[in-house]
């Protein structure tokens, strides 16, 4: 049996392509079935509905075998136990800095104040400030990062970026872009070598969905 994670929403509806593309179409609608664990047209093959952040944990463990992340989720995770072998290019969005509209952060940059940062990705935020040598203090949160500026909880943000609109609704503005964001594939190390044939398969059949 081959495994594979997926989370629900815009992975999801973004990987159905490829999946079908490969020849894998997956038997149940996650939104409409509470189960977790769905069937393929492939009796060798069936799909686990995780949480998006919990992805790169299944793949790690060998709870699945393969799984799709972002790249900011799997940066977060780290890639230990993981091999990563395609970019989806699916999922697409940025990972950017935002304040308040009001709030001077070029200056803030400039005058070496402490900056105090809300987000999810702690890790990406520290590697970026400690690169561009700005002194911070992390806030780690889980959700409506927008919030922080509005509330005096921190002075910036680090988050995800797509159309940009969830920003201009809560008076927040870009300031910094840290990196482009889109999903990886990402296989269990060991099961690549104990399942080799049937993974490498489905990595093969990825790669030339990708290709069309
Ligand atoms: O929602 P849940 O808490 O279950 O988990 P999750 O937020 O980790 O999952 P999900 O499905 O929302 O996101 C999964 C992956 O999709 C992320 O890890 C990204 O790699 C990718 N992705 C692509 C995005 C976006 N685009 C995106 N726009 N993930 C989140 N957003 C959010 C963003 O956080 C912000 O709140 O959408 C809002 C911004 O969108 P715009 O269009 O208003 O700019
Ligand atoms: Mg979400």
């Amino acid at each position: 049996m081959i495994t594979i994670a997926l989370s629900k929403g815009r992975i999801f509806e973004e990987t159905l392509p490829l999946l079908r593309t490969a020849g894998i179409e997956v038997l149940e609608d996650p939104e409409k079935s509470r189960k977790l664990i769905l069937a393929t047209n492939q009796p060798e093959v069936r799909v686990l509905v995780v949480r998006a952040t919990d992805v790169p944990t299944y793949v790690q463990y060998g709870g699945a075998d393969l799984g799709i992340t972002g790249k900011d989720t799997l940066l977060e995770h780290g890639t230990q136990g993981l091999v990563s072998p395609l970019d989806l290019q699916i999922a697409k969005c940025r990972i950017s800095v935002a304040v308040r509209s009001d709030f001077d952060y070029a200056s803030a940059v400039r005058q070496g104040s402490r900056l105090r940062v809300a987000t999810k990705y702690v890790a990406i935020a520290r590697e970026f400030f400690a690169t561009k040598g700005v002194h911070v203090d992390l806030i780690k949160l889980y959700g409506s990062m927008e919030l922080a500026p509005l509330t005096g909880l921190a002075d910036a943000i680090v988050d995800l970026v797509s159309t940009g609109n969830t920003l201009k609704a809560n008076h927040l503005v870009e300031v910094e872009h840290i990196m482009d964001i889109s999903s990886r594939l990402v296989v269990n190390q060991a099961a690549l070598k104990l399942k080799q044939a049937p993974v490498r398969a489905i990595i093969d059949a990825f790669a030339k969905a990708l290709a069309k």
